[in-house]
């Protein structure tokens, strides 16, 4: 017989509805196999279900679906602590950029890293955010920028769902910075990546999509689209950081490219959103690094909602811009710093985060079908998940049903 078990007396957000939480009150949940084949009413659970299975009693308390982390860069080497301090003396991120720090300063520290002490380092972000009902983590590559070493931290993002009992969706970051071999020759690396590093990656299969900076500081939309073309001739979705710190139209770009996602979009304008809402493009925002670069520019959250773009919520979780290994504080800022709805943070969080994914038949809402991830909290009210800063109510996480 499948192995199961019988979630009961539990406040359930089904998100399963195409509006609001889709709350159930003295709800029941029935895990089969790893995989949800009841929820409802604890009144309406099938008396099949209610022998053979243990039972777990929730005691009232509010279920969600396991947390999503979209976006994440927790795979590196070193630390970027100093570039902080730097930038508290009043030198920009650009700055420090320019002058060989930044994304460039982790590559070389990731390079070096042991594979080892690469998945040390990214365990103990991968346990801070599990700890938070985190049941689903996408990782990015990007800071090798050479073939060894983009493929070596595709490998320790895998390693780390065994090694962190949790889901991992790794992407391939090819377009992240200009490594040193080619500086002053973008378009020569754009071409070994796409020739060389890009077919090793999907060969093995460690990516399930690509991703790419599009900004001044890193790649032009040509370059981009070419990496895109590459891309799409081997089957694999795109991703796009799109518009993080100037408008270089990277949001029609994703667009037309059918993304999974563009994030950031802080520059973002109308034509942008419009053409995301027509491609299904799902707008990832990320205030963990809005808040670190003390941004000014506000994603555009009205135009998002006018036009019905779906919104997730990320850490970003990188060394340099948001060092940030907490969910619920990236909801609480995506709420006080962009004016999300507390609706709007779980959506971001869950159903949302699973479409960047391109994971929404699988997770991100609690029905019939879905893998069995739940998040269980001591909250009287789905609100108290967002307002907080730096408390954890988590009271357990339920991974396929265990
Ligand atoms: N945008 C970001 O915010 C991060 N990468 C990116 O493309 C920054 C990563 C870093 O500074 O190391
Ligand atoms: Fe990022």
């Amino acid at each position: 017989m499948a192995q199961g078990r019988v979630f009961r007396n539990a406040e359930i957000v089904t998100l399963a509805t195409r509006d609001g939480l889709g709350l159930i009150a003295s709800g029941a949940i029935v895990v089969e196999a790893g995989r949800i084949v009841f929820v409802g009413r604890d009144a309406d659970l099938p008396t099949s279900a209610t022998s053979g299975y243990p039972h777990v009693d929730c005691g009232g308390r509010l279920v969600t679906p396991g947390l999503i982390d979209c976006h994440t860069h927790l795979v590196h080497g070193g630390s970027r602590a100093w570039e902080f301090e730097e930038r508290l003396r009043g030198t920009s991120y650009a700055q420090i950029s320019a002058q060989g720090g930044g994304i460039l300063s982790t590559v070389k520290a990731t390079r070096t890293a042991t594979d080892t002490s690469l998945l040390a380092s990214a365990k103990r972000r991968v346990d801070a955010l599990v700890a938070e009902g985190v049941t689903t983590i996408e990782i990015k590559s990007g800071y090798g920028l050479d073939r060894e070493t983009e493929l070596r931290m595709l490998r320790v993002a895998r390693a780390l769902a065994t090694a962190g009992n949790v889901d991992i969706a790794s992407t391939f970051l090819g377009l992240h910075a200009l490594p040193p071999e080619y500086a002053g020759n973008g378009d020569a690396y754009v071409d070994h990546v796409c020739r060389d590093i890009l077919p090793a990656v999907a060969a093995e299969g460690l990516a399930e999509s690509v991703d790419g900076f599009c900004e001044s500081i890193a790649f032009s939309p040509e370059q981009i689209a070419r990496f895109f073309n590459a891309a799409r001739a081997i089957g694999l979705p795109v991703r796009l950081h799109a518009d993080q710190l100037s408008n270089l139209h990277g949001a029609r770009l994703a667009a037309d490219y059918s993304a999974l996602s563009a994030d950031h979009l802080e520059y973002s304008d109308e034509d942008g959103v419009m053409a995301m809402a027509a491609s299904g493009t799902t707008a990832v925002l990320l205030p963990g690094a809005f808040y670190t670069l003390r941004e000014k520019t506000l994603p555009p959250v009205d135009l998002l909602r006018r036009h019905g773009v779906p919104m997730a919520i990320a850490t970003d979780c990188n060394p340099g811009t948001s060092p940030m290994t907490s969910i619920l504080l990236a909801m609480n800022m995506a709420a006080t710093l962009f004016g999300l709805t507390i609706e709007e943070c779980l959506d971001g969080v869950t159903r949302n985060a699973a479409a960047a994914l391109g994971r929404s038949d699988r997770i991100g809402v609690i029905a019939p079908g879905a893998q069995g991830d739940l998040a269980i909290w001591d909250v009287s009210s789905p609100a108290e998940l967002v307002y907080r800063l730096g408390f954890n109510p988590l009271h357990a996480r339920i991974r396929r049903g265990s």
